[in-house]
C-alpha cells in the first residue's frame, strides 16, 4: 500500500484555537502527520509518494467557485485591510433568519459567511496546505484507478467537515469528497463513503445527500452531545435520487469496541448491498480512549479490528485520513488501522 504526502501540508500551523468558548491550544497541528508518517515509513507499507499537480478543476466538482476564490484570496484580503493578527476565526455568522443571498464585502463578514464554527483558525499558507492535502487524496484515487488495490492519502488538514460552501471542524476541501467525486468522473461506477472518524461527516454527508452513487455511512458520537451538533442524526436517509443511501450511526458518549463493533456490522452489510465499485474509508483516529476532545473508548489494537473488517469487504479502497488528536499515540493507532487491513486482504487473496 503506498503513502501519499506532501510536506506542503505542513503550511497551515494553527498555535491556537477556540473551543468550548475558550482560546486554546490547536488540536489539528503539523505533528499529527509527521507522526504518522515516520510510523508509516517505519512500518514499510509501500512508497510514500508525492502528491501530482492537479488544476482546480476535480476541486471545483465538489466546492462552488465563490467558495475555492474565498480560501485563495483571503490572505491578501485580511492583509489589505490592515489586519496583524497572524490566526483568524470567524466571530459572527448568517444563522436563521438572516440573509444568505448576498456575500459581504469585508473579511470579517465573508469569514462568517463561509464558515459554520469558530474553532477552525486560518493563517497565510491555509490554502496551500488545503491543496495539497486534497490533491493527496487525489493522487490516491488515481493509484486506484491504475490498479492499485489500496492506497493511503496521508490528507492533513482533514476534510470531513467541509461542505460544498462552508469550512469549519478544522477542514477546508472535503478531501475524500473530491476523490470520491474524481473517480466518478474517471468511470467508476458506484462509490462508498466510510467514515469512522469520531465526528459526524456532516460535509461528506451534506455533498452526497441527494445522490445515488456515492453512498455514505458514518458511524459517530451522537450530535445531540457533540460537535458537529446539527448534522447526523440516524433519521437522516438522504434525499431524492440519494434516499436510502445515507446511513447514520449516532453511539453516545464511552462507546467502546463491542457497541462500535455492532454499529460497524450493520454499516458493513448495508456496503455490500450497495456493491460499491470502490471504497474510500475517512479514517479519522479520535475514537481512541485517549484523544483528548473525544469520549469514545476505542483501544489501539480495535484499530487492527476495523481495518481487518474494512478488509473483508473486498473492494479497492482508499484510506483518507481525518482526525485523532492524541499525537503520541496517533502513529501507532492509524498503523494499526492499515496494518490490520493489509494482513487480511492478505490473507484473503
Ligand atoms: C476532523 C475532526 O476531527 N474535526 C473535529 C473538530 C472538533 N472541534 C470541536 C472540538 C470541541 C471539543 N470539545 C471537547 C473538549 C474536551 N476538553
Ligand atoms: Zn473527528
Amino acid at each position: 500500500m503506498k503513502t501519499i504526502f506532501s510536506p506542503d501540508q505542513l503550511l497551515h500551523a494553527p498555535t491556537k484555537e477556540i473551543s468550548d468558548g475558550k482560546l486554546v491550544p490547536a488540536n489539528e497541528i503539523p505533528s499529527r502527520a509527521e507522526i504518522v508518517l515516520e510510523h508509516i515509513k517505519k512500518a514499510q507499507f509501500g512508497e510514500v509518494l508525492a502528491p501530482n499537480d492537479f488544476s482546480l478543476d476535480p476541486i471545483l466538482k465538489v466546492h462552488d467557485a465563490d467558495y475555492v476564490t474565498f480560501l485563495l484570496d483571503f490572505w491578501q484580503l485580511w492583509l489589505a485591510e490592515g489586519r496583524t493578527e497572524e490566526e483568524v476565526f470567524p466571530f459572527v455568522w448568517p444563522v436563521h433568519g438572516l440573509r444568505h443571498d448576498i456575500v459581504p464585502d469585508q473579511i470579517d463578514g465573508k469569514l462568517g459567511f463561509y464558515s459554520f464554527d469558530a474553532g477552525t483558525p486560518m493563517g497565510a499558507h491555509t490554502w496551500t496546505a488545503a491543496r495539497k492535502s486534497a490533491e493527496t487524496a487525489l493522487t490516491g484515487a488515481d493509484l486506484l484507478l491504475s490498479g492499485d488495490n489500496s492506497a493511503f492519502a496521508l490528507c492533513r488538514p482533514p476534510g470531513h467537515h467541509a461542505h460544498r460552501r462552508l469550512y469549519g471542524g478544522y477542514c477546508f476541501l472535503n478531501n475524500a469528497a473530491i476523490a470520491a467525486q474524481h473517480l466518478r468522473d474517471q468511470g467508476v461506477g458506484k462509490v462508498t463513503i466510510f467514515d469512522v472518524d469520531y465526528h459526524h461527516g456532516n460535509g461528506t454527508q451534506a455533498i452526497f445527500y441527494d445522490r445515488a452513487d456515492v453512498q455514505f455511512l458514518s458511524i459517530h458520537a451522537d450530535p445531540k452531545v457533540e460537535f458537529p451538533y446539527y448534522l447526523g442524526h440516524a433519521n437522516e436517509r438522504g434525499l431524492k435520487e440519494g434516499a436510502g443511501y445515507n446511513h447514520n450511526y449516532p453511539l453516545p458518549h464511552g462507546t467502546s469496541w463491542v457497541e462500535w463493533a455492532e454499529a460497524m456490522e450493520d454499516a458493513c452489510r448495508s456496503i455490500e448491498k450497495f456493491a460499491p465499485d470502490v471504497i474510500i474509508v475517512s479514517l479519522g483516529m479520535d475514537l481512541y480512549e485517549k484523544d483528548p476532545i473525544s469520549k469514545f473508548k476505542l483501544k489501539t489494537d480495535d484499530f487492527s479490528r476495523i481495518g481487518a473488517r474494512i478488509a473483508r469487504l473486498g473492494k479497492p479502497t482508499l484510506f483518507v485520513m481525518e482526525g485523532g488528536y492524541a499525537v503520541g499515540d496517533l502513529g501507532t493507532n492509524c498503523t494499526k488501522a492499515l496494518s490490520g487491513y493489509l494482513d487480511t486482504v492478505t490473507v484473503g487473496s
